[in-house]
């Protein structure tokens, strides 16, 4: 089935054809690799999502009913790493390699064979990851990484071996996204069809080709901080000991000039893909290109200056709090001109409500509150009163999952018929977002207003006067939960059978060429056999 769904287009390297796994371990084809990464993702969401839900589990009610501190610890821990670097990342580069050569007019990915090598590097991170928790519940070791994703030192120096497997697992995982970002640079740079200078790529392209470049600039520091780190625990250097003469402070300022980027790395590819969305369910070319191109540069450039917002609290001097303030703020800029194109292509259209659109719709409303509280945050006078409060966790979840979930789910109910020749059923669809709004919004809305009231995150425990909200929000995780189990049905119905997909599959779209402006350049699309 999934062979099929693979194969179904065009097999432009003639590779040898193995049967079974080793074609899956030797495939260069950018649609089987795709594939892969959008299998390998989900997984890793509904384990990421398990893990969170034991944790809501716990926290429906003050006390301690299901685990010991120390194992929540590791839930949270490996909720965080694997959501953004199991998750998110791999979602992002599965839609990048299944769809960028196809809107670029490219046979394929420029490095089929780096590309095969980067996605084969996960599995065995995530395994790295996971395994010593696996190991812990049998009561093998400490268990898994527990210092929060965060891995803030001097708790992570002295944190038992779980931390080393982290410490691997991030520098595969970093090795990972490098060489997929190399392939998408590559691609964009060098296979553009005749004709598409770069002010007529699509903006899925654009987002992409950001996202890239940070991922360049910022995996590397990743990888250099966890070394030091590694070096710290094992090898007797002090770069995060105060006693040695290091600052455990060094450590966070590292971790969050990855971290920061990190969020725009996930955001990039959506910014690129829910215009096109949007246009073809309003039935008007997408508002505002180049400004749209400009400010994604501009949030791309912003968003490795402003690292130590996150830092407020753990001393800094005044003219360093309002650099990073001032700066923070000005990213509400580019932002609000992206939102602005946004609401404009969609303004006065001829709308229709498909999957597609209610999630992209859905993005931007649920988006808008994150980067709204965002603002509130990165106030450096207010920030210490919500500062590792719930009201962050809140924040941080309204910013992420409208961007990584639900602009994939948006991206693949909104290619799902062009890669299975079938319509995914709409009322399920339907029901799947709904689900979501509501599973959404219940959660994180009580997080917020405990936040507010001064729940601190990342304890097992709380005072009786969270409790209401505390049940409320595990109800609305459970809800959520639940709503990505009807996505996973709707996909698999969609690949076995179901209404026939039309060569526009969606009523309103324009084809592949959807965000480029007229006239659509020269392109091979129409000459690629048509998927079955
Ligand atoms: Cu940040």
């Amino acid at each position: 089935m999934a062979h099929e769904l693979a194969h179904g287009g065009d097999d432009h390297h003639h590779a040898p054809s193995y049967g079974g796994m080793v074609r899956w371990l030797t495939t260069t084809n950018h649609k089987d690799i795709g594939l892969m990464y959008l299998i390998f993702a989900v997984t890793m969401l509904l384990v990421g999502g398990s893990l969170i839900l034991a944790v809501r589990a716990e926290l429906f009610q003050p006390g301690l009913q299901l685990m010991q501190p120390q194992f929540f610890n590791q839930l949270i821990t490996l909720h965080g790493l694997i959501m953004v670097f199991g998750f998110a990342m791999p979602a992002a580069t599965g839609l990048a390699n299944y769809m960028l050569p196809l809107t670029l007019g490219a046979p394929d990915m420029a490095l089929p064979r780096l590309n095969n090598w980067g996605f084969w590097i996960l599995p065995p991170a995530a395994l790295m990851l996971t395994m010593p928790f696996l190991l812990g519940i049998f009561g093998i070791g400490p268990g898994a990484v527990d210092t929060g994703w965060t891995m803030y030192a001097p708790l992570s120096v002295q944190s038992g071996w779980g931390m080393d497997f982290a410490i691997f697992a991030v520098h595969m995982l970093g090795m990972s996204s490098i060489l997929g970002s190399i392939n998408v640079i590559v691609t964009i740079l060098n296979m553009r069809a005749p004709g598409m200078t770069f002010m007529k790529m699509p903006l899925f392209a654009h987002g992409l080709l950001l996202t890239a470049i940070l991922l360049i600039v910022i995996m590397p520091v990743l990888a250099g901080g966890v070394t030091m780190l590694l070096m710290d625990r094992h090898f007797g250097t002090h770069f995060f000991s105060a006693a040695g003469g290091g600052d455990p402070v060094l450590w966070a300022h590292i971790f969050w000039f990855m971290g920061h980027p990190e969020v725009y790395v996930l955001l990039l590819p959506i910014c690129g893909l829910i215009p096109g969305i949007l246009s073809a369910f309003s039935r008007k070319p997408t508002y505002g290109y180049r400004a749209q191109v400009y400010a994604m540069w501009g949030i791309a450039i912003l968003s490795v200056v402003v690292w130590a917002h996150h830092m407020f609290t753990s001393g800094m001097s005044v003219p360093g709090q309002l650099y990073f303030m001032y700066s923070t703020m000005l990213i509400s800029l580019p932002l609000a001109v992206l939102f602005f194109c946004w609401i404009a292509t969609v303004w006065r259209g001829s709308l229709s409500f498909e999957i597609p659109m209610l999630f992209a719709l859905g993005f931007i409303i649920l988006f808008g509150w994150g980067g709204l509280t965002g603002l509130v945050l990165a106030d450096a006078a207010a920030d210490p009163q919500y500062h590792n409060t719930y009201f962050l966790v809140a924040h941080f979840h309204y910013a992420l999952y409208p961007t990584t979930v639900m602009g994939a789910m948006a991206g693949i109910y909104y290619w799902l018929p062009k890669w299975t020749g079938h319509m995914p059923n709409e009322t399920l669809g339907r029901l799947h977002f709904w689900l979501v709004m509501i599973g959404f919004n219940l959660t994180f809305i009580p997080q917020f207003l405990v936040g507010l009231a001064g729940m601190p995150r990342r304890i097992p425990d709380y005072p009786l006067m969270f409790s209401e909200w505390n049940m409320l929000s595990t109800v609305g995780a459970f809800i959520l939960g639940a709503s990505h189990l009807v996505f996973i049905y709707v996909v698999f119905q969609c690949i076995r059978g179901g209404e026939k997909a039309q060569a526009k599959s969606w009523e309103g779209s324009q084809g592949l060429e959807w965000t480029v402006p007229s006239p659509a350049p020269y392109h091979t699309f129409d000459q690629q056999p048509v998927i079955k």
